[in-house]
């Protein structure tokens, strides 16, 4: 699609030779404008059915521009998650940006799939079409950190899946914390897990992949439970999705229909829009409501391994060791590393949604 764009645009400029240099520039800047505006991003996912949603959202909204697509295992296998991506990026005609595999497993424990939620395949059961696009071949924490240093202080890190690939990008090449223009994750919670009582599903699935990622030091937006759980899609949603049809509208109505049928089974009102609220906080940060402070990930708790632990009083009590025992001599001021995101215009967010799926 940008190739076709960028003919048409040389083409354009070849035929307006004959006007005012004024009226030319004029022109020119009102066609270069909305591409240069774009945000960069990288999308890092473990496709899965929210990371579909999200992904289509992503790719249906010229306020983004997506540069390449790593994937992680987590949702599915690391081979099912690519061959998941290459045949979404198919259908969207979009083989002009890379995918590339990353991680195969977690950093330090074994992976937790999630066909449970997700379907077989990890895409609602549905079948694409074989992909037209090929993988790329280097190695997914590779890509994020050669993009990032070939536009420094652009790239919006988009991670939807556990946070292996981004971690191991910041290991092995530190440097680009500074350059990353910033963080905006799904991920974590601040107010109970949905896996069990403390974690919510990619910081459980590599914990000490999310604590380096949350500790490494570039702007971090979390964009977790508070905010997915708060944006259920409906019937009344999917209704208005079924008003229109398209490869990719089809597709993630049908996506949707599935998730549905399942939140349904369990009793609840609607699916909850994980990952295409991180995309959307990107798109339009106005729609949520964040808050600074410290965010710890737990790592060894006992019941609380994979929490996101946020310190939302921003302080916490100096002890000084007295003999043989601890005296609290003050209070301490903590950094915060983290945007947490504690409320969303829910309803505003699935109408944009909507509408971007709708191609609107
Ligand atoms: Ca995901």
């Amino acid at each position: 699609m940008r190739i076709s764009q960028s003919a048409t645009l040389a083409g354009f400029r070849r035929s307006v030779f004959s006007l005012s240099p004024v009226l030319v520039l004029a022109l020119l800047a009102s066609f270069s404008a909305p591409a240069s505006a774009a945000k960069k991003i990288i999308f890092d996912t473990d496709p899965g059915t929210d990371d579909a949603l999200a992904l289509m959202l992503a790719l249906n909204s010229p306020e983004l521009d997506v540069r390449a697509i790593t994937v992680v295992p987590g949702n599915v296998t690391a081979a099912m998650g690519l061959e998941n991506a290459l045949r979404m990026v198919s259908l969207a005609n979009r083989c002009d940006i890379p995918v590339a595999r990353g991680a195969q497993h977690p950093l330090f424990q074994k992976l937790i799939t999630a066909e449970f939620w997700h379907g077989k395949n990890g895409l609602a059961d549905i079948e694409l079409p074989a992909s037209k696009c090929k993988v790329d071949s280097r190695f997914g924490p590779d890509v994020i950190i050669q993009l990032v240093h070939a536009s420094p202080h652009e790239i919006i890190l988009l991670p939807v899946g556990p946070l292996t690939n981004i971690a191991l990008a910041v290991e092995k090449d530190p440097s680009i914390v500074p350059l990353v223009k910033e963080v905006i994750l799904m991920g974590g919670s601040i107010s109970g897990g949905n896996v069990n009582a403390a974690a919510e599903a990619n910081i459980y699935n590599d914990p000490e992949a999310a604590q380096i990622v949350f500790q490494a030091g570039w702007p971090l937006t979390m964009v977790g439970l508070e905010v997915g759980d708060q944006a259920l899609f409906t019937h009344k949603y999917l209704d208005q999705l079924g008003q229109t049809h398209g490869q990719i509208n089809d597709f993630i109505y049908s996506v949707l229909k599935f998730l549905l049928n399942l939140s349904g089974t369990f009793g609840a009102p609607g699916s909850p829009m994980y990952d295409p609220s991180a995309v959307a906080v990107a798109v339009d940060s106005t729609l949520v409501k964040v808050q600074e402070m410290h965010v710890d990930v737990e790592t060894r708790g006992e019941f609380t391994r994979g929490e996101t632990v946020g310190n939302r009083r921003g302080q916490v009590e100096r002890n000084v060791l007295h003999g043989d025992r601890y005296v609290i001599e003050g209070v301490d001021k903590i950094t915060p590393n983290a945007r947490v995101c504690v409320d969303v215009d829910a309803d505003r967010f699935l109408q944009l949604f909507v509408s971007r799926i709708r191609g609107k």
